[in-house]
């Protein structure tokens, strides 16, 4: 009885705008060309056409308009140039019915019937040459008919009402944004039933493998294609020190390749070790074994470095190279609660190597030490302090990350992004520099954590970039500034995360203010995800982000934070409003020698909560010249051959039939969507298209993977509901969103790794 009458008060709490949803024929977002377009100039800037397909339409138009005389050309030319045109269009898509592949394709633009009548009385002798749609010709002399099966049912997207559409049109290209600013992305499922993986790191030795690595001490290697190689990069489970145990931060934390991999086949790897009855975080250089690309060879293990862990939990766990060719590690303060260790802790005494950032030499390390110091490191000259020591104040540093810098002015090169987990209150992202105090224990976030050592005018710290309040998530996982080169509009974000809240953000410097602007990431709303292949949900516990050897960004989370739970999975970012233009990305990776079985990548995550109606039921009447359930065929690949052939609207129209691969449920009845959501596992998730946009209680994704049952967040929840009393934390008011994303929060608490939570119970700080 509550679900209808939630149903109907969202329904009156929400108005549903058109939401835009750009895309092109062959099911992508669109893009801006990379040279300007001279036929559909209305499309230059941004549509769905480069400029090899602009002049083929071209040409396609003068073979139409040859057969008119002056006064046909003068009537006509300007009908045949736009109803050729809307293939560019942004929102080609719709304009055509491409957006299920189960539906045939229109061969001419759906038209807005005012439009459409004053076409059919000046140029209707032009529709035999515009189509040969059997359809079309019967209603040739029927506008009324004619015009009715040209509509498209969405009216919001007909030509050219499409134009004028101003939702749809405010703020195509960039990225979709709800009103709270929560900036929607969608995802593709890169890999799955991985064991609490921690790292994804590429060789950077143009082959474009991704190495995962699992917390138990596994690496496996996967090729461009997703696939996996069966047998395993790294096997040291035997020696590294972890547990099931969800709130386990041993285990093997790090790795990354030396630069000139390709040449010295060399990589290092950070763990957890037990030595008598000392735990450890141990440094190792291993080599590739000569015999087999995919593997490393196991004898060849170097310990670099070895240092004493007084607790168990903030062992650190990054390693890096930055782009000064140094290896980077980035240790944790040891552990316990508020650095205990010592008269001021680990992380403010540079005699010790725990909470800091060291920075050490492994070039050239065959003969004498196995690592040297730089010459430039900041304290090689301080008396007692160690000469390794890069940076410190640090407390437990989880994913930092070297920004490639901007593709074409290298602004932000080499600069140096950290996630500090914090304590009782904040989680903050630094900026690493050499010789700086990231202010630990003295301060947590910008707020003093131990007020004496606070107060101390030497401090001379360094404040984070940014830092959030433990009402948003309570153990931040630092990401990457996006470089890629299939998203523009990423450029220059930095994305991260946070393990136990399952939160995505974003930071970006403001060029005039150099301040960093945050805007949360939310999963795509509605339809905004509806593109084969990409999902709009994920698993909450956000433990790691990776990049791939061509900068596309990934992140990896599981749903039950074990190491020996096979619930992670790797998703690739993708950001539906715009696409590089084709082409731009294109890379060739080296061959790669496989001598081990290949696993064949099955994605399993789908679309969820988005209902893709079947379009056209006047078409649908046509019989299909094949039927959708018989074929296999990829069919996308198939749609862009078609869209290759010459004269390619004649074929395209008698390919009525393309294979229902979408992910996406197309006729299960709405009403029976919320049970299959309820069944679904916790996940943050894009919202349903008819809990549209607006509200506020889908604005983030902690509703959505709570509970899906109480996922809905009302006013009427809240006023009643005494746990949602004001925040202390917070100043200034929340907005209704942030206080259902904390309500949602609220249902997520759950022990969890890499995380103050459960120390902060054990220990009572
Ligand atoms: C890893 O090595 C251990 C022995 O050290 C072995 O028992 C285990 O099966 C190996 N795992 C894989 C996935 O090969
Ligand atoms: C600093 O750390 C070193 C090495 O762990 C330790 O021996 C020393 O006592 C510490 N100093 C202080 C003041 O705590
Ligand atoms: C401030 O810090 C410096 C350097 O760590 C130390 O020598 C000094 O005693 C501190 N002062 C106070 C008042 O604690
Ligand atoms: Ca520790
Ligand atoms: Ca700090």
């Amino acid at each position: 009885m509550l679900l209808p009458f939630l149903l109907y008060l969202s329904a009156l709490l929400c108005f549903t705008p058109a939401r835009a949803h750009p895309q092109c024929l062959d099911f992508k977002p669109p893009f801006q060309p990379l040279q300007e377009l001279q036929f559909c100039a209305m499309y230059k800037n941004f549509g769905c056409c480069d400029f090899a397909r602009d002049q083929e339409l071209m040409k396609k138009f003068y073979r139409i308009m040859d057969n008119f005389d002056y006064y046909g050309y003068a009537n006509c030319a300007g009908y045949v140039q736009d109803l050729l045109c809307q293939e560019c269009s942004p929102y080609a898509a719709h304009l055509f019915d491409a957006e299920d592949p189960s539906t045939p394709l229109r061969s001419i633009p759906g038209l807005c019937p005012d439009y459409c009548s004053i076409f059919y009385s000046k140029c209707r002798s032009t529709i035999p040459l515009l189509s040969d749609d059997p359809h079309l010709s019967q209603l040739e002399h029927d506008r009324t008919r004619f015009c009715q099966y040209l509509e498209l049912d969405d009216s919001d997207y007909c030509f050219p009402r499409v134009l004028s559409n101003e939702v749809l049109n405010k703020n195509l290209g960039r990225v979709t944004a709800d009103m709270d600013g929560c900036l929607q992305l969608c995802l593709e499922e890169v890999a799955n039933g991985l064991r609490n993986p921690l790292a994804m790191v590429h060789a950077n030795d143009g082959t474009h493998r991704f190495f995962i690595a699992e917390q138990v001490g596994l690496v496996w290697v996967y090729l461009p294609d997703k696939s996996k190689l069966e047998k395993p990069f790294l096997n040291i489970t035997k020696t590294v020190l972890t547990s099931p145990w969800e709130g386990d931060e041993r285990g093997f934390l790090g790795l990354a390749f030396h630069p000139r991999f390709k040449y010295n086949g060399k990589l290092y790897v950070y763990y957890s070790v037990e030595v008598g009855f000392d735990e450890r975080i141990r440094i190792s250089e291993f080599r590739i074994s000569a015999s087999d690309m995919n593997v490393v060879d196991h004898t060849s293990e170097r310990v670099i470095l070895e240092i004493d862990e007084p607790a168990s939990n903030h062992n650190g766990g990054q390693l890096l190279f930055a782009d000064d060719g140094y290896l980077y590690i980035f240790t944790g303060d040891g552990g316990m609660a508020g650095d205990p260790f010592g008269k001021f802790g680990n992380a403010q005494n540079k005699s010790a190597l725990l909470g800091k950032v060291l920075r050490i030499d492994v070039d050239n390390n065959e003969k004498g030490p196995l690592y040297r110091i730089p010459p430039d490191n900041p304290f090689v000259h301080e008396r007692n302090a160690r000469p390794e020591v890069y940076a410190y104040g640090v407390r437990n540093m989880w994913r930092c990350s070297v920004d490639r810098g901007d593709p074409l002015s290298r602004e932000g090169k080499g600069r140096l992004f950290c996630g500090d987990v914090g304590q009782n209150k904040y989680e903050e992202i630094d900026l690493v520099e050499k010789g700086r105090n990231y202010g630990w224990r003295a301060k947590e976030g910008f707020s003093c954590y131990d007020k004496k050592l606070c107060a101390n005018s030497s401090l001379d710290d360094v404040l984070p970039i940014y830092a959030y309040p433990h009402k948003m998530g309570k153990s931040v996982t630092g990401g990457y500034v996006y470089r890629g080169c299939e998203y523009p509009n990423l450029n220059g974000m930095y994305i991260f995360g946070d393990f136990m809240s399952g939160r995505l953000m974003s930071l970006k410097e403001n060029r005039n203010t150099r301040r960093w602007d945050y805007s949360e990431i939310c999963m795509g709303l509605g339809r905004t995800c509806a593109f084969p292949g990409l999902i709009n949900n994920y698993y909450p516990y956000v433990i790691s982000f990776g990049e791939n050897e061509a900068g596309e960004l990934y992140f990896l989370s599981t749903e039950v934070p074990s190491a020996t739970s096979p619930t992670g999975v790797v998703y690739k970012m993708v950001d539906p409003s715009r696409r590089a233009p084709p082409g731009k990305c294109h890379y060739t990776p080296l061959p790669v020698q496989v001598k081990s079985k290949l696993v064949t990548f099955e994605p399993k995550e789908t679309l969820i909560g988005v209902e893709i109606p079947t379009k056209r039921p006047k078409l649908s009447e046509v019989k299909p010249t094949e039927s959708p359930q018989q074929t296999t065929k990829d069919w996308i690949q198939e749609l862009l051959d078609i869209l290759r052939t010459e004269d390619e609207y004649d074929v395209m129209y008698k390919t009525t039939a393309f294979p229902t691969t979408m992910t996406t449920t197309t006729t299960t009845p709405r009403h029976s969507r919320r049970g299959r959501r309820k069944k679904v596992k916790p996940r943050a998730v894009g919202v349903d298209s008819d809990f549209d946009s607006r509200c506020p209680d889908h604005s983030s994704p902690f509703l959505n993977y709570a509970q899906p049952a109480q996922k809905m967040c009302l006013e009427s929840d809240r006023k009643t509901s005494p746990s949602l009393a004001p925040f202390p934390l917070t100043e200034g008011l929340l907005t209704p969103a942030q206080l259902c994303a904390l309500d949602g929060n609220k249902h997520n608490r759950k022990p969890a790794r890499f995380s103050d939570a459960t120390e902060d119970l054990v220990l009572g700080v």
